[in-house]
């Protein structure tokens, strides 16, 4: 377990406030995306939309000329000081920084290092170092089998999904689990390595920790002095199509400036080619909050991707093994048609360089908490999450 007493210095944002804003055609809803404004909703819909606004940013808000009401403000962020630790790292019960998270991984790679490894695959805008842990089994290797193959399991693309983090501890202890109870699971895990990135986004995560508790994007300094781009848009596929994405670079769907502008993305894209083809990557999961969905290609376009059966019953088992191990209901379907659309996102990526069936999974919960879910929702929701993971896996090694 990792030791962390770390003394959190936390930013106010007493005076920021949730408002409902009315837009009414899809010219309205672009003049939003192409604010500075954070989304407080998941997403921008039509006849409304909720944004977090800060006390400094009510001109943006007037600028706009769009309707608005005041719902509620947003507690300060001094609550989260309540999750400043002095015992051991627990992440069933508690969010953790990322020294938190790495610390955890860190803690498995030392009680089980035949099944863990881990690369540094990057490093962050503000230099920190992005990896991804592998776990697999790789005693009964023989001969006449195939390499392992590959799924990719990413975490906290976007900063403020906290419970994203979460389960991707929860995912690598399960694992590891299952490994040492059961002998066909140890056997399918010799056929596959689970590469975990606990961390995406370690300098936007970061900072939902020290200034902003809503910051989705990374850290870049953008031309103009505003920071950050969503790395869920500035990945290739579909990049900038289809009003998918902002390149209003203060917009929290900017795109960046190019693919694969961001050494966040391209960490991800050198080390899933890199895996190519001794590894193959058969599988990729981007765990999102929140909504509860299960979502397939594509995003950047309504067509229907030309696997989209296989898409469809590989998550609608998902679901059932959810429900069925007692936990929520997720809602399925195309990312484009059933959420909305968005281009340059991981998913597309992987299944159009990989034909990996990329699933995005959009956690918990539909809207109560949001973002900030509540931490006594952290093990159910990894609960949940772990048996349509665990489904996953036996679909595509079974
Ligand atoms: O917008 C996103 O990047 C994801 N939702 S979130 O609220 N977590 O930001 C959803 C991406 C899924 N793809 C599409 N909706 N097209
Ligand atoms: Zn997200």
């Amino acid at each position: 377990v990792a030791l962390a007493l770390a003394g959190v210095a936390v930013a106010q944002t007493s005076g920021w406030a949730r408002y409902r804003v009315y837009v009414n055609t899809p010219e309205e809803a672009q003049r939003l995306a192409d604010s500075s404004l954070t989304l407080y909703s998941e997403n921008i819909t039509i006849p409304s939309t909720e944004m977090a606004v800060g006390p400094d940013q009510l001109p943006e808000l007037w600028a706009l000329n769009l309707p608005y009401q005041r719902v509620a403000g947003i507690e300060p962020i001094d609550r989260y000081k309540d999750y400043v630790r002095t015992q051991a790292f627990d992440f069933t019960t508690q969010y953790g920084r990322l020294a938190d998270i790495i610390g955890q991984f860190e803690d498995f790679r030392t009680r089980f290092p035949r099944y863990v490894t881990r690369q540094q695959i990057g490093t962050s805008i503000e230099n920190r170092p992005i990896w991804a842990y592998r776990i697999w089994n790789p005693d009964s290797f023989t001969i006449n089998e195939p390499p392992p193959r590959s799924i990719v399991v990413l975490n906290l693309i976007h900063a403020r999904e906290w419970i994203s983090g979460s389960v991707g501890m929860y995912i690598a202890d399960q694992l590891l689990r299952n490994m040492q109870l059961s002998p066909v699971f140890l056997r399918r895990m010799n056929r596959v390595q689970v590469w975990i990135v606990p961390c995406h986004n370690p300098d936007g995560y970061e900072f939902t920790w020290t200034n902003n508790r809503l910051w989705r994007k990374n850290r870049r300094r953008n031309s103009g002095g505003t920071f950050g781009v969503d790395l869920n848009r500035n990945y290739a596929t579909g990049w900038g199509q289809n009003g998918g994405s902002s390149n209003n670079p203060s917009s929290d769907v900017y795109h960046g400036t190019g693919p694969f502008s961001e050494p966040e993305t391209q960490a991800i894209r050198d080390f899933a080619n890199s895996l190519h083809p001794n590894n193959p990557i058969i599988g990729q999961l981007d765990y999102h909050s929140f909504g509860q969905y299960i979502l397939w290609p594509w995003g950047y376009t309504t067509s229907r991707h030309p696997s989209d059966p296989t898409l469809r019953l590989i998550a609608s088992n998902m679901r059932t093994a959810m429900v069925n191990g007692g936990g929520r209901s997720y809602t399925i379907g195309q990312a484009s048609t059933t959420l909305y659309i968005a281009s340059g996102i991981t998913t597309d990526w992987f299944i159009q360089t990989f034909n990996a069936p990329g699933l995005t999974v959009e956690l918990r919960d539909t809207g109560a908490f949001g973002f900030e879910l509540p931490p006594s929702e952290i093990l159910p929701t990894c609960r949940e999450t772990w048996n349509g993971f665990n489904s996953y896996l036996t679909q595509l090694v079974p």
